[in-house]
């Protein structure tokens, strides 16, 4: 295919993301070229495509394969818009480094991968002097929703976006009121800031679920009535993706035994959560259960030298001794989800402060709301709740009866549970802290009595 001037939108990048998110493109009717480094890639996506055709005759969209970038950039209408979805990091800088050889000036790239958004920042600036428009442009929704509608969280060029915006509509998932999950979500990084903060509560709402396991083996449940409890807690404002796919995965066996049960207890992270909190620490927000989910996956790879029988040391809940277990469950995952949804909310508002991009809170929930990992019920009433300034979190209490009745560790219900109880404090022992501070590093405090800084008065 060397047809000039024809396809709206090229992607570059075959991996299963960025073949997913271009066949997504060709089934919405639009032209698609795609290129691929290694071409047998390419190849196999044209032949998925062709497949998909076949089972959908009513497609009229293309997707046309190409061998060389410059054919590939030569075949897109002009403004020239490309996705690209490789490797973040160095491969990212490797494919717009060979990009802008062919590219022109008004040409939009569109990084569509999990990019640092410092990066994004730098790409920003860099292409800016050579005239070509940059989207930061978060995606989350894992393969699937790349295929089926994933939630596009665009950030930098306004108009670029503007641009583009006709068809990130057309393929993202949509919201409860049938609009699509995709707004343009502020300038600068704002897009990819946006995804790694999704990732990060993604990672809270993650060890939450986990910890709720846990809890629920202790009690020597078997592994089917735990997924009965996950079923019943997948209700309500808790009606979310993550706990759909807990209740499948609990219902998987692998020959007679369930295949959870067959997988090692050491969780990886490809970085992102890391990286919400650095950007925590670095814009003073307070993310403890991030920070605890994070800490948890490396923990799972604790130093098998101090390892005991944790049935021997560990307590667990006695079921017959609560009345209302199934609510204090539900009580305290509701706990996790909110604790974990209002400090990203918070990590997203201070940076947005700092840095001006312009993000709206209250959009950035709606696109969260279909496609995405952290899908759920909870975020038709998180705007209410994040404008809110009179209520108690109620779910404090399920929470901390939940804790008292173990001591299986539960690092990210306590960090929720204390997160909880800190923003709703009226005050908290910190004046003690400033005064210690104070008393050795003449470091100052402010008085509650009087306005301005002081020092001493120590005796
Ligand atoms: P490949 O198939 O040739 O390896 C995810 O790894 C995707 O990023 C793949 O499509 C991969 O291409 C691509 N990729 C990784 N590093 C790249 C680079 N330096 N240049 C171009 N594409 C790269």
């Amino acid at each position: 295919m060397s047809v000039i001037n024809q396809n709206q939108i090229g992607v570059v990048g075959l991996a299963v993301m960025g073949a997913n998110l271009a066949r997504n493109l060709a089934s919405r009717d639009l032209q698609v070229a795609v290129y691929n480094r290694t071409q047998s890639k390419t190849e196999d996506l044209e032949k998925t495509w062709y497949q998909d055709q076949q089972d959908n005759p009513s497609y009229q969209g293309g997707l046309y394969g190409y061998q060389d970038l410059e054919s590939f950039v030569m075949s897109l209408q002009r403004p020239r818009k490309v996705m690209i979805l490789v490797k973040s990091g160095n491969p990212v800088d490797d494919v717009i480094d060979q990009l802008l050889e062919y590219l022109e000036p008004g040409d939009i790239i569109i990084d569509t991968g999990n990019s640092n958004w410092k990066d994004t920042q730098r790409r920003l600036s860099q292409l800016s002097e050579k005239q070509i428009r940059f989207v930061g442009c978060g995606v989350s929704g894992g393969e699937e929703g790349a295929l089926r509608g994933p939630s596009l969280m665009p950030g930098g060029d306004l108009e670029a976006v503007q641009e583009i915006l006709p068809y990130l509509q057309k393929i993202a998932a949509r919201d409860f009121q049938n609009q699509a999950c995709t707004t343009y979500v502020g300038s600068g990084a704002a897009g990819h800031f946006v995804k790694m903060v999704h990732n990060g509560i993604e990672y809270s709402i993650m060890q939450g679920i986990a910890e709720i396991y846990d809890l629920l083996k202790g009690c020597g449940l078997s592994t089917e009535v735990i997924q009965k409890h996950f079923k019943d807690l997948n209700s309500g404002l808790l009606e979310s993706f993550l706990l759909e796919i807990t209740v499948d995965i609990l219902g998987t066996k692998d020959g007679d035994e369930y295949l959870v049960d067959k997988i090692k207890d050491q969780a990886k992270a490809k970085g992102t959560g890391g990286w919400t909190v650095e950007a925590g620490l670095e814009f003073g927000a307070y993310i403890p259960s991030i920070a605890e989910s994070v800490f948890a996956r490396t923990g799972s790879s604790r130093n098998q030298r101090f390892i005991i029988n944790r049935d021997e040391i560990y307590t667990h809940i006695s079921l017959n001794k609560l009345t209302n277990f199934e609510e204090l469950l539900h009580q305290t995952l509701d706990g996790v989800y909110l604790a974990s949804y209002l400090q990203g909310l918070d990590l997203i508002a201070l940076a947005n402060q700092e840095k001006n991009w312009g993000i709206d809170l209250n959009e950035v929930i709606r696109i969260w709301q279909g496609g995405c990992i952290i899908r759920s019920r909870y975020l038709e009433k998180l705007p209410q709740i994040w404008n809110s300034t009179d209520q108690e979190f109620t779910q404090k209490a399920a929470m901390k009866m939940l804790m008292n009745g173990t001591n299986t560790p539960t690092p990210v219900i306590s960090s929720c549970y204390n997160y909880l109880q800190t923003i709703q404090a009226q005050y908290l022992p910190t004046n003690l802290t400033q005064a210690q501070r104070d008393y050795f590093g003449a470091h100052t405090y402010k008085r509650v009595d009087q306005e301005g800084d002081f020092s001493g008065g120590w005796s």
